[in-house]
């Protein structure tokens, strides 16, 4: 299928073209790139945006459960919803596909809903790149609402940040009074923390601990993308569907003020700067997995360590063989 023709039927809303072109923008091979590329610039004329959710939190939280009730409660409102995962390793055996399957049984059936699980990868920046695209997609396609999942393990919460809009964060009710162990980095990105599972024995642990991060959110550096009051805490249960309504509303009391003070614009355009910084990194690493460049990278690196040339000597004749001056 000709690039342009795809670009008017994801326009169109139509799914199967859509399916089609996250394969195109998730494939690796460089004529594929190519093809990509001259999709994404198409479909960006159509000036349409969604409301890009990042979500994220430990394995086991709810993140699933709690897109199938979003998702659904969304759907109910008359929304097109989008899922999309950022997977950082492939190690996790495919759980996250097969669980999703199953656990977004009802939304996954519905017409206004569509879920991409997660390519499998290795290399966080190229799954990035590919899901930031994918988001692009989505949003050419008419959802209005793409959330974007990722399972909470370190660094993949900073390149969903950098496709959201909104941030937000998964916790589970802390057991006694601690806090769990949240980095302080994350907690920065977040939005609104939800803190799920606030039903049944569970409930006043969620609410206490819900009250703990109030508390800490109240202690972390004022942002300028912040109204009076966030960002915030609020509990949830993903299984009961109780409090997600109420989540829901200070999303949208929030991308309201953002919009209305020039931050959502402000926003995307710094996240197109980090995007643009990440290609740039991302083709020069590239360029050091070619064949020539690894077997030169080995022969170097053998001539460093028995100390005929030194690590900087060595890393100037690799570059200037790749054509990069250092
Ligand atoms: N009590 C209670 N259990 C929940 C709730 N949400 C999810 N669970 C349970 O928690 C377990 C994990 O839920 P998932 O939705 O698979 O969690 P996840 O974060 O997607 O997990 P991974 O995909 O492995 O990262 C399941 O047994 C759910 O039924 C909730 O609101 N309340
Ligand atoms: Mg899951």
């Amino acid at each position: 299928m000709k690039i342009a023709e795809l670009s008017d039927k994801i326009l169109k809303g139509d799914r199967r073209a859509l399916a089609r072109a996250i394969t195109l923008v998730e494939s690796g091979r460089s004529d594929h790139r190519a093809e990509a590329s001259a999709l994404l610039d198409r479909l960006a004329s159509s000036g349409r945006q969604a409301l890009r959710i990042g979500l994220s939190g430990t394995p086991g939280v709810g993140k699933s459960t709690f897109i199938e009730s979003f998702g659904m409660m969304l759907v109910a409102q008359g929304l097109r919803v989008a899922v999309l995962a950022v997977d950082p390793s492939s190690a996790r055996s495919g759980g996250s596909i097969l669980g999703d399957k199953t656990r977004m049984d009802r939304l996954s059936r519905e017409k206004a809903a569509f879920i991409r699980p997660s390519p499998s990868q290795t290399n966080l920046g190229g799954v990035a790149r590919r899901s930031r695209e994918a988001v692009a997609v989505c949003e050419a396609a008419g959802f209005d609402v793409v959330l974007v999942e990722t399972v909470g393990v370190g660094q993949s919460e900073t390149v969903v940040a950098q496709m959201s809009d909104l941030f937000l964060l998964l916790l589970a009710p802390a057991g006694g009074d601690e806090l769990q162990g949240v980095k302080r980095g994350i907690m920065e990105m977040a939005d609104i923390i939800l803190v799920n599972k606030a039903d049944g024995d569970l409930k006043s642990a969620a609410l206490r601990t819900c009250a703990d991060y109030s508390g800490a959110l109240r202690l972390l550096r004022k942002r300028v993308q912040d109204p009076q009051g966030f960002p915030k805490a609020q509990t949830v249960s993903a299984l009961e569907d109780t409090g997600l309504l109420a989540a829901w509303e200070e999303m949208q009391t929030l991308t309201a003020w953002r919009r209305d003070q020039g931050h959502w614009d402000r926003m995307r355009a710094e996240q197109a700067r980090y995007w643009f910084g990440e290609e740039v990194r991302q083709a020069l690493l590239s360029r050091l997995e070619t064949p020539w460049a690894q077997s030169r990278m080995t022969e170097l690196s053998d001539q460093v360590s028995s100390g005929v040339v030194s690590p900087a000597a060595a890393a100037q004749d690799l570059l200037a063989g790749l054509g990069v001056s250092g």
